[in-house]
């Protein structure tokens, strides 16, 4: 069996984080509950055909309800942290502090003391996709004035809450947010009236936004509350379909760089990366247009957002294989990138046609980062695969998953000298999969989203993934049966 192939024994930081995440929408039904405004998830998931089976958060897993139940599955996988997003409309029901829910801050003080009372860390993200509808109705993340909503939410959040939590993520996943929101419209708020442009625009103002927060944070209450705030980054990893092939070669760097590029380039390095600036420009004068359609950021902005990162926090699913493709006169997106991709055939199929296993990419964009972004902290805040279909609680694929992905990020750290300080599983329970509905399973518990009480059972990896946490890693067998393997 080759070297990478094989499962590696040791264990990860005494210090290591281990946790488990979920989003607002996607568990907390409660929709209209004590005075929350609409998202823009609530407008879309009840716009006909946009989400599966016509599938909507209005009750989801309704964790807005079952604060303790959902504190006992945290207890029982044993994690150290737990990972989920505040809703920002519950909170702030038109999106400016003009007008704040008190009985939206009080359930997430509620879910934080909780936490702690289980001695579980909270790990919060500020914004998982749920943008207030007031906010969308001026233009939500195309128009600037966003820029200073966010960083006046993020304020609130942090006076408020800062005392007790110590790890905050600003944006979750800003590529989707820009490219399935603004740019093509499969994802909130549905806008596809550009996708020439818009895109860029509305990742331009993402990336300022979250520079803004981190200012805050870092200006104003890093000395007294002592956590760390970053940004979560989605990205596969992109290798050349022919690895003898220049053109291959090169199509899977593009990939890279527009892609987790697009993001990490500018908050880590200070701008654009420059085959976006380049292929965007060219693109664009051979169209006609004046100018390029990738907006700039002036050498002020590029100061003020180079260095807002105290982690680099990554999500990774799953890898492609790429080639170059001409898109001729197409102007979007994925003509600018000039690629395509495939899955390779040993890839094995979950729930979700995207999302075919491949945990040597894991490692390989794990050593990636470290080499194109100076060697940063790494929490990795999601990473998991779904099913659909039948209900089989006996989820054998999801430990070989979790095996598998988790060992390649224990040679990332042991073997490449990555700098990985945590691990978080995607996702603790079924839930509403965005445009999927309920259709493609995440969870390490089934959700019955029939039954009215949504009763959670714990699928068989459950006990995998806790004999990972409870170990920190993989134990050598050869050196007998170990404490950490019996959980109770
Ligand atoms: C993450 O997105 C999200 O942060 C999380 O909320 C989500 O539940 C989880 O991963 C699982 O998807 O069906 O061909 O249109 C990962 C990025 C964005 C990947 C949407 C799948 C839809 C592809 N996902 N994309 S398609």
């Amino acid at each position: 069996v080759p070297e990478e192939e094989k499962i590696m024994w040791g264990h990860f930081r005494e210090d290591f984080l281990w946790s488990s995440s979920t989003s607002a929408y996607q568990i907390e039904g409660a929709w209209t509950a004590d005075g929350k405004g609409l998202s823009i998830w609530d407008t879309f998931s009840h716009t006909l055909g946009k989400v599966a089976n016509n599938d909507n958060g209005d009750i989801s897993c309704d964790s807005y309800n079952k604060l303790d139940v959902d504190i006992g599955l945290l207890k029982q996988i044993k994690v150290s942290h737990y990972r989920f997003s505040i809703s920002w409309p519950r909170v702030l029901p038109d999106g400016t502090i003009h007008n704040i829910n008190e009985a939206g801050i009080n359930y997430y003080q509620r879910v934080i003391d909780a936490l702690l009372a289980a001695n579980i860390q909270p790990q919060i993200t500020l914004y998982h996709w749920d943008l207030p509808q007031a906010l969308e109705d001026e233009g939500g993340w195309l128009n600037e004035t966003i820029v200073d909503r966010f960083s006046d939410y993020a304020d609130l959040l942090f006076s408020r809450f800062g005392q007790k939590v110590k790890l905050w993520i600003t944006i979750n996943e800003a590529y989707i947010v820009a490219l399935l929101g603004y740019g093509y419209g499969s994802f909130a708020p549905g806008i596809n009236r550009d996708p020439s442009t818009l895109q860029y625009v509305a990742a331009h103002n993402i990336i300022k936004a979250h520079a803004e927060a981190w200012h805050v944070y870092n200006d104003k209450y890093r000395a007294e509350q002592k956590g760390l705030i970053s940004i979560t980054i989605n990205s596969e990893w992109a290798e050349p379909r022919n690895p003898f092939k220049q053109e291959d070669i090169d199509g899977a760097k593009r990939y890279m760089d527009f892609f987790i590029g697009w993001f990490a380039n500018p908050i880590f390095n200070g701008d654009y990366t420059e085959s976006m600036k380049k292929y965007i420009l060219e693109r664009s004068l051979a169209a006609g247009l004046e100018k390029s359609r990738l907006p700039e950021f002036t050498p002020a902005e590029i100061a003020r957002i180079k260095g807002t990162h105290d982690f680099f926090g990554l999500n990774y699913y799953t890898s492609v294989l790429v080639f170059p493709v001409d898109f001729g006169n197409t102007l979007n997106y994925d003509a600018d990138r000039g690629v395509a991709f495939i899955h390779d055939r040993t890839w094995l199929d979950t729930g979700s046609s995207w999302l075919k296993m491949a945990p040597l990419g894991f490692r390989r964009i794990l050593k990636y980062i470290k080499d194109e972004y100076g060697n940063p902290p790494v929490i990795v805040t999601e990473n998991g695969l779904s099913e659909n279909g039948p209900i089989d609680l006996n989820d054998e694929h999801r430990s070989y998953f979790y095996e598998n992905h988790v060992n390649q990020l224990l040679k990332a750290y042991l073997v490449d000298g990555v700098d990985v300080r945590g691990y978080t599983a995607w996702s603790l329970m079924d839930n509403l999969e965005w445009a999927a509905g309920y259709s493609e399973r995440f969870g390490f518990f089934y959700v019955n989203h029939s039954h009215p009480d949504r009763p959670r059972t714990p699928k068989a990896s459950v006990s995998y993934y806790t004999t990972l946490v409870n170990c920190n890693g993989f134990p050598d067998p050869a050196e007998g049966p170990h404490e950490c393997m019996n959980l109770d």
